[in-house]
């Protein structure tokens, strides 16, 4: 072939390929060195899924790559990175390698000459099981005002803490039947994050997002053992472990006037010391209509989950139902009752500088509450309230803006409340629309992800409220059309947390080849032990660095630092980690059903 004249570009590019493969062997000779450069899921690939890595070049695209499997040594697949992208928002340059082709079961790693050879990686069905699993189990380890116990938690045992059953009632607070200074007990709960304290906004927000995923895929939820104390019963482990936080949510609302307190704390965060040496004097604050609402949501929600467990959970649903109730009609008097912690601290003592998960607005919460209370009871005047505050538009749901939940709820009744049709419809539509247009330019994406492409994409939470949460709404897209595009993209997302990204971190405590070690977590950071409690997602690349920390880089999205006290970066949240149990339990579902 090389003798005739017409095949000359033929003949170059064999005579490059000779070259790549010379180099390829000869490097293979000695052992290259690992290089971070190389990035991608470091938890694996599905079998029969896209395979995408990418490498974080200087210059060079169209560079060979080769992949070894570990077991047999041999070379089973090479390639070509495929030309370089420069990021939108930096001048950083990225080359992506393609390997869908490498289908079979293994452990493998990347060689690339002149970079070196990459982390080991899996190819296996179920690949997200197991994380999504622990996922689950890192709220077991949250859980506050009980031992954490060895048989459960292994090495991250540790004694009770905050019993939280002599609370007292802040003069922000006080009401006619509680005047300032009454002690009130509201044990149990989930830790909120990297704090020791309780807030119901966020809280309503992570039952919302764990309820959604069993209501969506009940099955698959109630394969898992999450070997936590209750897996004995008959409840599928996720509703026991939601359990946990509901019966303290339940203590947080007034019995006399349905109002609902915004928060569980101490005056100001604790030290990073351990549960069981916290003395510190913990409060109720303030009745907020933002708390009243998310709470008449998630109760709401878990009255009509629960009512299929009354075995384990006798009296649950008609409890939670009655609690909706009563709350969301305090909210309806008092719709401009926000929660503004500097205004709060001008007329009362002691001052609160704990989270504030304050609200400029409440109709996303009316809307929540409305639709989870209507598809609960059917009651027309719910509908009415939810078709009064319907968006115009899907917006990811995060605690500060909870519209989603109310558009995945009705998204997943549609078909059992026949009423909520065309409110139904509509969220349909913008939820899809949402989601064609976060499945553009993908051909450019410096990670080969929807998200991660524009600077904004990254904020305090990012991690959760942007990649997990865009993945999740994917999901939904693909329920809703078969379009393969969509669970793709949702996989492609996964894959930026696990490794595909600009930073190489897999943002999972405790999973990957480099993962956080030093989350802004005082749980971790109290204990003798060097691994941090695993299973948790940090909240990612923050351009806002609002803990003030050296960060190594101001790109927005290298902006991140595993140290301890960088919490607008590194921190652990249940609301981000209840996105992440969601999109992690419902992707693998939906690539096994494949
Ligand atoms: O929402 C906007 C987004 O649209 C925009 O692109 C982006 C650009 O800056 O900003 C986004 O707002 C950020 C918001 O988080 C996103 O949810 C704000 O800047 C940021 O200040 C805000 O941070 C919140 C933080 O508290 C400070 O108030 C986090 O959401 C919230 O998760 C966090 O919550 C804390 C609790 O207060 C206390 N417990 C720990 C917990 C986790 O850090
Ligand atoms: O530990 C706190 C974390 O949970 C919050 O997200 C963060 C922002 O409110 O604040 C952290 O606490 C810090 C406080 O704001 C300032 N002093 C240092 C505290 C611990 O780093």
């Amino acid at each position: 072939m090389c003798f005739n004249p017409m095949n000359k570009q033929q003949c170059a590019s064999l005579f490059i390929w000779g070259i790549c493969f010379f180099t390829l062997v000869a490097c293979s000779q000695r052992e290259l060195p690992l290089s971070e450069r190389i990035r991608f899921n470091q938890l694996g690939f599905y079998p029969s899924e896209e395979k995408v890595a990418v490498v974080y070049a200087d210059s060079i695209g169209n560079q060979p790559f080769s992949i070894r499997n570990l077991a047999t040594n041999k070379v089973v697949f090479t390639g070509v990175s495929s030309g370089l992208r420069t990021s939108s928002f930096s001048d950083k340059k990225t080359s992506v390698l393609s390997f869908t082709g490498l289908t079979a079961a293994g452990e493998y790693r990347i060689e690339m000459p002149g970079i070196g050879q990459s982390y080991p990686f899996a190819v296996r069905e179920s690949i997200l099981q197991d994380v999504a699993l622990a996922g689950l189990k890192a709220f077991y380890y949250q859980r506050a005002s009980t031992p954490i116990e060895e048989p459960y938690a292994g090495a991250w045992n540790r004694p009770a803490g905050h019993p939280d059953d002599s609370v007292m009632v802040h003069p922000s607070a006080a009401s006619p039947n509680r005047p300032a200074g009454t002690i009130i007990a509201s044990p149990k709960g989930w830790y909120d994050a990297g704090d020791y304290n309780k807030y119901i906004v966020n809280s309503g927000f992570t039952v919302g997002v764990l309820l959604s995923l069993y209501e969506d895929f009940p099955d698959a939820v109630k394969q898992q053992n999450a070997h936590i104390p209750e897996s004995g019963n008959t409840t599928p482990d996720l509703l026991d472990e939601v359990y946990w936080n509901i019966e303290w949510m339940l203590t947080m609302q007034d019995p006399a006037d349905g109002g609902v307190y915004h928060k569980l704390t101490g005056a100001e965060f604790e030290g990073f010391i351990k549960p069981v040496d916290c003395r510190k004097q913990r409060y109720v604050v303030a009745k907020s209509v933002t708390a009243a609402l998310d709470f008449a949501a998630s109760m709401a929600q878990a009255s009509r989950v629960y009512s299929g467990f009354e075995a384990d959970y006798p009296g649950l649903a008609a409890k939670t139902l009655a609690a909706a109730r009563f709350a969301f009609n305090w909210a309806l008097k008092n719709p401009e009752v926000l929660y503004r912690q500097r205004a709060m601290n001008e007329n009362f003592d002691p001052d609160v500088t704990t989270g504030e998960y304050g609200d400029r607005s409440a109709t996303d919460e009316f809307f929540w509450a409305s639709v989870e209370l209507y598809i609960t009871t059917g009651e027309a005047s719910y509908l009415k309230t939810a078709a009064e505050y319907a968006p115009d538009t899907y917006t990811l749901p995060t605690w500060g803006r909870v519209n989603g939940l109310g558009q995945w709820t009705l998204i997943r009744h549609a078909g059992t409340r026949q009423e909520a049709q065309t409110l139904a419809a509509q969220a349909r539509e913008q939820l899809l629309t949402y989601a064609d247009s976060a499945s553009q330019h993908l051909e450019t994406a410096p990670y080969a992800a929807p998200y991660g492409r524009q600077a904004k994409d990254f904020f305090w939470g990012c991690n959760s409220d942007a990649a997990s949460n865009q993945g999740i709404t994917f999901l939904y897209a693909w329920l809703l059309t078969q379009n393969k595009k969509y669970l793709t993209n949702a996989l492609h997302n996964m894959d930026y947390i696990l490794g595909r990204n600009a930073t190489g971190f897999c943002y999972i405590t405790g999973w990957g080849s480099k993962s956080p070690v030093n989350p802004h977590h005082r749980l971790s950071a109290s204990d003798e032990l060097a691994d941090p409690i695993p299973g948790f997602l940090v909240g990612g690349p923050n351009p806002g660095k609002q803990d003030n920390c050296e960060y190594p880089s101001d790109i927005p999205d290298e902006s991140y630092t595993d140290v301890t006290p960088a919490y607008a970066a590194n921190e652990i949240a249940i609301n981000w980690q209840s996105l992440f149990t969601y999109f992690s339990t419902a992707l693998d579902v939906s690539l096994r059903k494949n």
